[in-house]
């Protein structure tokens, strides 16, 4: 137990730790600069939560998100597919594969569950809550209630796309929902980063740094 961290309330407050997963790592498929940066921060935060979920984001080879996977089309491009625009990406998380293996260094030993996302091969899933079709739950919002979560603090990779997306999502399914700042590294493509702030400030996300928690014992 890190003593610098006071306790949050045993169920109300849940950590939720999105994709630190090595393709998000400088060096990986997916890079995120800066990404192995969030580890130490997750791991000094994590023991004051008793509720810590994980995500995985976890992709078919065959994935939709996928640049390889289209004709002619190159990573970081947008095209248009049945649920809207799709930013597609270099290949990254395939299942099984080390790239989607949490890093080793994520120290959370009592996190109760790991929520694999993005499985679909024809739906990407940037949110722990709702897949990319806005309609099909991943079962994490019912989860969280049927445990008595009230508040989710979150934490990973990347701030502008599934840190994002799940704060919104946590938001509109009823919960609290905080995104700690220096918990958090952006891939930041045209503008994305200033774009989800926004959003997240609109939707009543609050915005949060580890610091802050620390001294204040969080809520
Ligand atoms: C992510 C792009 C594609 C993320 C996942 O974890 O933010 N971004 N897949
Ligand atoms: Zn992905």
């Amino acid at each position: 137990m890190n003593e610098s961290v006071n306790m949050m309330k045993p169920v109300e407050d849940v950590f939720l730790v999105v994709d630190v997963q090595y393709d998000f790592m400088p060096g990986g498929a997916l890079a995120v600069a800066r990404g192995d940066e969030v580890v130490p921060v997750i791991n000094r935060l994590a023991p004051a939560f008793s509720h810590v979920v994980l995500t995985q984001d976890w992709h078919p080879r065959s994935h939709v998100s996928f640049a390889a996977n289209h004709a002619g089309r190159k990573p970081f491009e947008t095209m248009a597919v049945p649920y809207g625009e799709q930013v597609l990406w270099p290949v990254h998380c395939v299942q099984d594969t080390e790239g989607a293996a949490l890093h080793r260094d994520l120290h959370v030993p009592h996190a109760r569950l790991v929520v694999r996302k993005g499985h679909h091969a024809h739906v990407d899933s940037y949110s722990a809550f709702l897949e990319a079709d806005r309609v099909t739950p991943t079962g994490l919002a019912g989860y969280l209630r049927e445990v008595g979560a009230k508040r989710v603090w979150l934490a990973g990779l990347a701030t502008d796309y599934c840190v994002a997306w799940s704060a919104l999502d946590a938001r509109a399914a009823g919960f609290e929902a905080n995104v700690i700042e220096d918990a958090c590294r952006a891939i930041d493509l045209n503008g994305s980063l200033e774009r989800a702030w926004q959003d997240i400030s609109n939707a009543g996300v609050r915005r949060v740094k580890s610091e802050d928690m620390e001294a204040r014992g969080t809520t």
